[in-house]
């Protein structure tokens, strides 16, 4: 008999709870909501309120509210959204030193509590957190990953679906590089039931879904205003911590270390990866044009900023 998996949820907020939520539902595991003391009331209300929606639902999964890092040992896979959002008129660079000042303690407490787990990285800016997480909690290369082209790509997706009124079901595509403005949506490549895009979409309307993906973050925190996208998010991050859990080997896009794929080395890129048991199994090179290498150099140079300002 197999033993549950447990699920180590860090940062019990917007993100978290629906994490939480999310991860019973899919019958995922246990999980610990975690937060720092300030928020106890907050995570162990969220972990009674989901608790007493699996009686009515009846999941078998439970969730604890903690702010004890004992209790997250042990677990299989951390999900990292501990950190502040963006609010209207910021860029996710604006949460650097916030953010970061964050991520030491909790990369310090993942390298003692649990350095066995698949650490999936939310908080921004992704790119350069991911980096010093892996780099802070010295995590295998193959167990840690930053979470933003699964979201991206599903933004991409869903505007494609709704200008050409069909399934979503049926639309592929993926986005490649930073979780900033200038990632690459890679319109060439993406397909609608197998047919290629862009004979479906003219291409001043492809060109208005590219900019309206790449800034898909900022028109949420436009509408929400105080704060950023939390179902979505959650969503996808989920979709990564299950291909890991149940070693669905899915091919997903996200922020992995690269070692000269791309021509990059020793940053982590948003680029298609397999998810599996072995956390990190393959990443995937796709042939790029000359514009396409050019839009995804400047999406590199722009996270090799960031990350290279990053003092460890
Ligand atoms: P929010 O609802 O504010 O939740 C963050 C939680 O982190 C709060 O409950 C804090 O108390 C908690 N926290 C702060 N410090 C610590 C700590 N040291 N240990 C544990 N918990 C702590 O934010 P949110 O859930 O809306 O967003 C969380 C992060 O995700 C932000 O940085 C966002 O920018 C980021 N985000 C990333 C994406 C990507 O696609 C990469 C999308 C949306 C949001």
């Amino acid at each position: 008999q197999t033993r549950k998996k447990k699920i180590g949820l860090i940062g019990g907020g917007q993100i978290g709870g629906n994490l939480a939520l999310l991860a019973v539902q899919k019958n995922l595991g246990d999980v610990v909501l975690f937060d720092i003391p300030a928020a106890e009331g907050l995570v162990k209300g969220k972990a009674l309120d989901i608790n007493q929606l699996s009686a009515v639902d009846g999941y078998d999964c439970r969730v604890t509210g903690s702010t004890d890092w004992k209790d997250v040992a042990g677990s299989d896979v951390i999900i990292i959204t501990a950190g502040v959002p963006r609010k209207p008129g910021m860029s996710r660079e604006d949460l650097l030193d916030i953010n970061l000042k964050i991520m030491r303690d909790v990369a310090a407490n993942i390298k003692q509590h649990a350095p066995n787990a698949f650490v999936i990285k939310v908080a921004n800016p992704l790119d350069a957190m991911v980096f010093a997480l892996h780099k802070i909690a010295e995590l295998p290369k193959n167990m840690v990953v930053g979470m933003a082209g699964v979201l991206d790509t599903s933004r991409f997706k869903c505007f494609v679906a709704e200008a050409l009124g069909c399934s979503i079901r049926d639309v592929e595509a993926l986005v490649l590089g930073g979780h900033g403005d200038d990632m690459v949506p890679l319109v060439r490549h993406s397909t609608v039931g197998g047919v290629p895009l862009t004979e479906l979409i003219a291409k001043d309307k492809l060109d208005a879904i590219v900019k309206r993906t790449r800034e898909g973050g900022a028109e949420l925190v436009g509408l929400y205003k105080t704060g950023s996208a939390y179902f979505a998010p959650a969503s996808s991050s989920i979709a990564m911590a299950e291909s890991f859990l149940l070693d669905r080997k899915r091919v997903l896009p996200g922020a992995a270390l690269l070692e000269g794929q791309y021509g990059i080395n020793g940053y982590f890129f948003g680029v298609p990866m397999q998810i599996g048991a072995g956390g990190v199994e393959k990443i995937h090179t796709v042939q790029l044009d000359d514009a396409e290498k050019a839009l995804l150099e400047k999406s590199f140079q722009s996270v090799k900023k960031t990350v290279d300002s990053v003092k460890l």
